[in-house]
């Protein structure tokens, strides 16, 4: 087996990898989860730029995918994506993060607890505990993009200068993951099927946003070729349950 891809990545990636891990570990009943054929780890380079990709899943009672992805580009770029999808009988948000960057510094730094409800509001426990956060320090805010309607009002998108805004995006994604996870453990599961239909809509509207964004979509593109990308978008990063 070779070394895990984290310990070749920018350090805040593999820091921010083994957090997710741990915290999933202590708060969440897991179990294995399937990762489609041939898709545990890949490596592509056809426009000449390497792509290696490791994914590391589970499931839990709450959550019927969580998916962490560590991905390195030749070129020098190291990106970690997370999603936590959760079964559509929970009505619970959908947490995501987003690292990207490589030798001068990580130039992307996302991280939130998404809605999924009908009016695309988190709910009341949720904004509670979020509320109670301190106001994070970061200098360098950054635009969400068009698609990025999806994003709660808490969510945090910076370029993080330095090590001390380094060190509290990893606690504010830390935070984020611990009440998410102490919070889904003792919620219940919904009876009626309105309400189920009306999550996975929430869902499907979640992925089908998170597909639009091009910037992920060309660099898998330039290493797997347009339909291999399109095909790992659907079926691996964002796919929902129809
Ligand atoms: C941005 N995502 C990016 C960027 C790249 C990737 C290269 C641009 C970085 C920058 O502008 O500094 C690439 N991200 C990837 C790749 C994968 C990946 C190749 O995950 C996987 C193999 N993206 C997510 C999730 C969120 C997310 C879960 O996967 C949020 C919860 C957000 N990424 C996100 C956003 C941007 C981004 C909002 C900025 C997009 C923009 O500015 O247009």
């Amino acid at each position: 087996m070779q070394a895990l891809l984290r310990s070749r990545q920018h350090p805040l990636i593999h820091r921010l990898a083994d957090t997710i891990e741990a915290t999933w570990k202590t708060y969440l009943e897991l179990s294995p989860f399937q990762v489609p054929e041939g898709l545990g780890y890949v490596e592509g380079s056809l426009e000449g730029e390497k792509l290696v990709i490791e994914n590391h899943c589970y499931q839990a009672p709450q959550f019927r995918k969580l998916h962490l992805e560590l991905a390195q580009v030749s070129n020098g770029l190291d990106i970690l994506h997370c999603v936590m999808f959760p079964n559509p009988e929970y009505a619970l948000p959908i947490f995501g993060t987003d690292l990207v960057g490589g030798r001068g510094g990580i130039s992307a730094a996302i991280a939130d607890l998404s809605p999924v409800n009908l009016d695309r509001s988190l709910p009341e426990n949720y904004q509670q505990a979020l509320s109670a956060l301190p106001e994070p320090p970061f200098s360098q805010p950054r635009a969400l993009p068009e698609w990025g309607d999806i994003f709660s009002d808490f969510c945090l998108f910076i370029r993080p200068m330095g090590a001390a805004e380094e060190d509290a995006f990893l606690q504010r994604v830390e935070e984020f993951l611990t009440i998410h996870c102490q919070l889904a453990r003792v919620e219940s599961s919904l009876t009626s099927d309105l309400a189920i239909a009306q999550i996975i809509a929430g869902q499907r509207y979640y992925c089908t946003k998170q597909q639009q964004n091009d910037k992920t979509r060309r660099v898998l593109e330039k290493s797997f070729g347009t339909e291999w990308a399109d095909r790992y978008m659907t079926t691996m990063l964002f796919d929902y349950v129809s």
